[in-house]
C-alpha cells in the first residue's frame, strides 16, 4: 500500500515537469519539493459570467456548474475540481472603497462548507499549487446564444462550433492566464451538455467556459439543488456582523425573529428599466403599512435592504415615521466598508432580511430571491416569505413558491 502511494505521487509529481526556471519545478532539480498539488492532480474547470450580470445571478451560475459537477461525481466521474472564478469590478459595486483586486470567494461564503457539496478551488488556491505564475488553459469555450432559440417553433437542445470569434472577457482580472486554444461554441440546453465539448478534447486538464450563464440548470428546485444552495453559506464575519445588528438594533437573538418587517426595494436600474414592476416611494410607503397591519400586527420596526440612493431613503423614511415605524437599515462605518466591501454589505442586507417576520421584496430580483430561499432554509413559513411589492397601477403577479426539499 505504502508502495503504491509512492509510486502514485511519483507518477503526478514526474507528470508536472517542473522546472525551478521556469516557475515549475523539475524532476531532477534538488529543490523539487515532493506533494501532491491538487491544481495538478486533478482536471480543472474554470468559468466566467457576463460582466454586467450582478452578484446574485452568479450565485446561481455557480449552482449550476456545481450541481453539474456534483452529478458527474454520482456517475464516476470523480477527476474534475471546480474553480471559483474570483468577484471583479461587479457593475454594481462603484464606492470608492469598491476593492479593485479580483476578490475570492472566502470573502463572501464559507468555503469548507461550499467544498462540503462538491470539491472547488479558489483561484489562487491553483496558482499555489502550480507553483507557477502563468497559467494555461487547455481549452476556453467561449458559449455564445442562438440568433433564434425557437427554431422552427421548438427549442431544441443543441450546439454549434462557430468559427472566428473572441474571448472579450478579461480572465477575472489576472493578467497571467492565457489559453491555448480558444473555441467558440453556440449553446443552448442543459448545464450537463457541456460534457460533450469537454469531450471532445479529452487530454485537456484546464477547461474554462466563458459565457457560463448561457447554460441552464438541468432540474431547477430538485433535492440535489437545495443540497448544493444549503452549501452556499456566508462567511462567518459576515453573519457575525448581521446577527450583532439584528440582536442590538431589531430586538431579536433567535433565527426567526418576530419582532421585524423586512424589505427588499430594488432602485437603480429596476426604478428606471421596469417601471411596471417596482412602485414609487409613496405607494412603498402604503404597501409596507397594509403588510404590518394585515400580517405582522404590532411590529413597529421596519428593515429596508435598497441600492437606492440617500435621498430616496430618506424620504421613505420620513414617510414611515409619520406612520410611527421605526426604520432601520445597514450603514458600515468607512472603516467596515473597506474590509468588506459593497459585496460584503449587501449579503449582509439580505441576512437581516432572511431573519424577519415577514419578507417583502422586488418582483424578478435574484437579490430577493435568494432571500427568499435563505428563509425556505430557516423553516418560515412560505406565506411570509413569498411576497413582493407592487407597481402602482395594474397587475401584479404573485411570486412563485419554491419550497425547500429536504
Ligand atoms: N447593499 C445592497 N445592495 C443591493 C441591494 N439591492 C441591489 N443591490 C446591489 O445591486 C446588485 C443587483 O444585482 P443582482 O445581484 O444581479 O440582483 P438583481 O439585479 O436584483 O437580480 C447586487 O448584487 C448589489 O450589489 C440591497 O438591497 N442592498
Ligand atoms: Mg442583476
Amino acid at each position: 500500500m505504502i508502495f503504491l502511494n509512492l509510486f502514485l505521487i511519483n507518477l503526478l509529481t514526474t507528470a508536472a515537469e517542473p522546472n525551478s526556471n521556469i516557475g515549475f519545478c523539475d524532476v531532477d532539480s534538488k529543490n523539487c519539493e515532493n506533494h501532491v498539488d491538487e491544481a495538478n492532480a486533478y482536471k480543472l474547470i474554470f468559468y466566467d459570467v457576463n460582466p454586467p450580470e450582478g452578484f446574485n445571478l452568479r450565485r446561481d451560475v455557480y449552482m449550476r456548474f456545481a450541481i453539474m459537477l456534483s452529478d458527474a461525481r454520482k456517475r464516476g466521474r470523480v477527476d474534475w475540481r471546480l474553480v471559483l472564478p474570483p468577484w471583479h469590478k461587479l457593475y454594481h459595486w462603484r464606492s470608492s472603497s469598491a476593492k479593485s483586486k479580483p476578490q475570492p470567494w472566502s470573502s463572501f461564503f464559507n468555503i469548507d462548507s461550499l467544498k462540503s457539496f462538491v470539491p472547488v478551488m479558489e483561484l489562487h488556491e491553483v496558482f499555489n499549487d502550480t507553483k507557477t505564475k502563468v497559467l494555461e488553459i487547455d481549452t476556453l469555450y467561449v458559449l455564445e446564444n442562438f440568433e433564434n432559440p425557437f427554431e422552427n417553433g421548438v427549442f431544441e437542445e443543441k450546439w454549434q462550433l462557430n468559427s472566428d470569434c473572441e474571448y472579450e472577457g478579461n480572465y477575472f482580472g489576472y493578467k497571467n492566464i492565457t489559453a491555448k486554444e480558444i473555441v467558440c461554441v453556440k449553446f443552448q440546453g442543459k448545464i450537463s451538455k457541456l460534457w460533450e465539448l469537454i469531450l471532445q478534447h479529452p487530454t485537456d486538464r484546464k477547461v474554462m467556459f466563458a459565457h457560463g450563464e448561457i447554460p441552464l440548470h438541468d432540474n431547477y428546485g430538485t433535492k440535489t439543488y437545495w443540497e448544493c444552495r444549503k452549501s452556499m453559506k456566508f462567511n462567518n464575519n459576515l453573519v457575525k456582523i448581521a446577527k450583532d445588528f439584528i440582536s442590538s438594533n431589531l430586538n431579536c437573538n433567535a433565527d426567526r425573529c418576530l419582532t421585524y418587517l423586512s424589505v427588499h426595494w430594488r432602485r437603480k436600474d429596476f426604478a428606471y428599466s421596469r417601471p411596471n414592476d417596482v412602485p414609487s416611494i409613496k405607494s412603498t410607503v402604503q404597501q409596507i403599512n397594509f403588510a404590518v397591519k394585515k400580517n405582522v400586527p404590532g411590529v413597529k420596526r421596519i428593515f429596508i435592504a435598497s441600492d437606492a440612493s440617500t435621498i430616496e431613503m430618506k424620504v421613505l423614511e420620513e414617510q414611515l415615521n409619520e406612520l410611527n415605524y421605526e426604520v432601520y437599515s445597514f450603514n458600515p462605518s468607512d472603516v467596515l466598508l473597506k474590509e468588506i466591501n459593497e459585496g460584503g454589505v449587501a449579503i449582509i442586507d439580505q441576512i437581516i432580511c432572511s431573519h424577519a417576520a415577514y419578507f417583502i421584496g422586488t418582483h424578478e430580483s435574484t437579490f430577493s430571491f435568494r432571500i427568499q430561499e435563505e428563509r425556505e432554509i430557516l423553516g418560515f413559513d412560505g406565506n411570509t416569505t413569498f411576497n413582493r411589492l407592487c407597481p402602482d397601477s395594474g397587475l401584479c403577479e404573485k411570486p412563485s413558491k419554491w419550497k425547500i426539499i429536504e
